[in-house]
């Protein structure tokens, strides 16, 4: 629909930008934090950037909230690494771990900025993954006794918690992201186990969230995409509405209904992959209920109906945006109308007003956008770092938001990846995202200084007007 006038952004929109713990922080071993997956089993290749030192952040948080509060940012979304707070996973509580949380969390307060906390992004402790991890379902009570112990310390400065951070991802690209520890050769049926416990381990952190802290707000945070059928052929419709059952609602309906999508189940029993549910598994996943839905969103996908054979599967390398494909169910099509960026990935900015309208018309949950930027090879010429493109970017999905809006959905925030610089999943500090440039390369340590690129003063401009002008 076109409009002649446009509605505002809501007052109090959350302006913010977002990063995880261990992309950002570095200081991996430091005041008692345990090892975790990342830790052990992210091996980079040579000449890569590995998360030993990431941005620093851990040592210049203060430097960085005194740079997001000149951005002008309403909210700061980061994770805690749980191996922080309890370095073994399930064992004793580190208070060093606490201590520094608490410092970052008074910073942004101080600051007037919101902290959005994800409990969990992609870093589960190594002690657990010794033994099972989400194989385990000794790992669901350990997470919720983690959330607990988040909950009671730090519920009184928190309102906003998101659960896991991209469980759909770590499901389908766990491998190439890096998330998934020993267990990174495991069988779809064991993957899909371990899915399951991490549904009903959030499921716990929810309820457990509304018992303890009833005037905060908790939702997950998965990747999601609007799929496209490659035609109006009926065929790859049926194919669309598959893929997008299996890889963006099952995620979001056990979240929100407590049950599994029937596609998604279909498929799961017909790929003989079905979880096995404990009893009173389905009680504790209509217990927990979000507040709203928080989103990644990078891109769409376009799909078409399986040929039956190995074309239905793109052979482009290990990332967790590429269309795969799977024989019997999808084929992996490239979208002719859309351009790609430096690393493949296709921009859809229109796909991101598509996506807002159907999670809302499916859900009807307030919407947050926790992560969607730009990854490039960024220059620091001369003190400046001129990212004209990520500008451009960004103004045109926020163009987006300000039309989803319009169209009645219900956006409360927008958090863009990243605050800052940091080390990307695949391509180390060669891919940046961040509004702060930090200086350092990908073996050489650099000075770690901060400078404020284009797109900082842009979003800035951006966020002082509420989004009314785009500049
Ligand atoms: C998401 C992850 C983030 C982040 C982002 C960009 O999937 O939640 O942790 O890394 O993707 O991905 P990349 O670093 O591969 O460019």
């Amino acid at each position: 629909m076109h409009y002649e006038q446009l509605l505002p952004f809501p007052d109090g929109f959350l302006w913010g930008a977002s990063t995880s713990a261990y992309q950002v922080e570095g200081a991996w071993n430091e005041d008692g934090k345990g090892p975790s997956v990342i830790d052990t089993h992210m091996h980079r290749p040579d000449g890569v950037a590995d998360f030993t030192v990431a941005a620093d952040h851990y040592h210049r948080y203060a430097e960085d909230v005194a740079l997001f509060a000149e951005l002008g940012l309403r909210a700061y979304r980061f994770s805690i690494a749980w191996t922080r707070i309890v370095p073994d996973g399930d064992g004793e509580i580190n208070p060093a771990g606490l201590a520094f949380y608490h410092r970052l969390i008074d910073e942004l307060r101080a600051k007037g900025i919101e902290p959005v906390v994800t409990l969990y992004h992609f870093d589960l402790p190594a002690a657990l993954d010794d033994r099972g991890g989400w194989s385990n379902r000794e790992t669901i009570d350990a997470f919720a006794r983690y959330a607990r112990i988040l909950f009671e310390e730090f519920g009184g400065k928190v309102r906003y918690w998101l659960t896991i951070n991209e469980q759909n991802m770590m499901v389908l690209h766990g491998k190439a992201i890096g998330t998934t520890g020993r267990s990174g050769d495991a069988d779809q049926r064991t993957v899909y186990q371990q899915n399951h416990h991490m549904f009903v381990a959030q499921a716990r952190a929810m309820a457990l969230c509304h018992e303890l802290l009833p005037d905060a707000k908790i939702g997950p945070a998965p990747n999601i995409v609007s799929v496209y059928p490659a035609t109006c052929a009926p065929e790859d419709v049926i194919a669309a509405d598959d893929w997008d059952a299996i890889r963006n609602l099952m995620y979001l309906d056990v979240a929100v209904r407590g049950v599994y999508h029937p596609l998604a189940w279909a498929y799961l029993v017909e790929r003989g992959i079905a979880p096995e549910l404990a009893d009173g598994d389905l009680e504790l996943l209509s217990s927990g209920k979000p507040d709203f839905i928080a989103f990644n969103y990078y891109s769409t996908q376009t799909v078409g109906a399986s040929r039956g054979d190995a074309s239905d599967i793109q052979t482009r390398g290990g990332d967790q945006q590429i269309v795969r494909g799977e024989v019997g169910l999808y084929r992996a099509v490239k979208n002719e109308h859309l351009p790609t960026n430096a690393f493949g990935w296709e921009i859809d900015p229109v796909g991101f007003r598509t996506t807002m309208r159907r999670l809302w018309d499916r859900y009807w949950l307030p919407l947050i956008i926790t992560e969607n930027g730009l990854g490039a090879v960024d220059e620091l010429v001369d003190g400046r770092v001129r990212d004209d493109y990520r500008i451009d970017y960004l103004r045109r999905h926020i163009e987006q938001i300000r039309l989803a809006i319009s169209d009645g959905v219900d956006v409360f925030g927008y958090c863009p990846w990243t605050a800052i610089d940091l080390i990307s999943t695949h391509q180390g500090i060669s891919k940046r995202y961040g509004f702060i440039h930090v200086d350092r390369g990908e073996t050489e340590p650099g000075s770690l200084a901060r400078t404020r690129k284009d797109s900082f003063h842009w979003y800035q401009r951006v966020i002082a007007c509420n989004g009314a002008d785009l500049g």
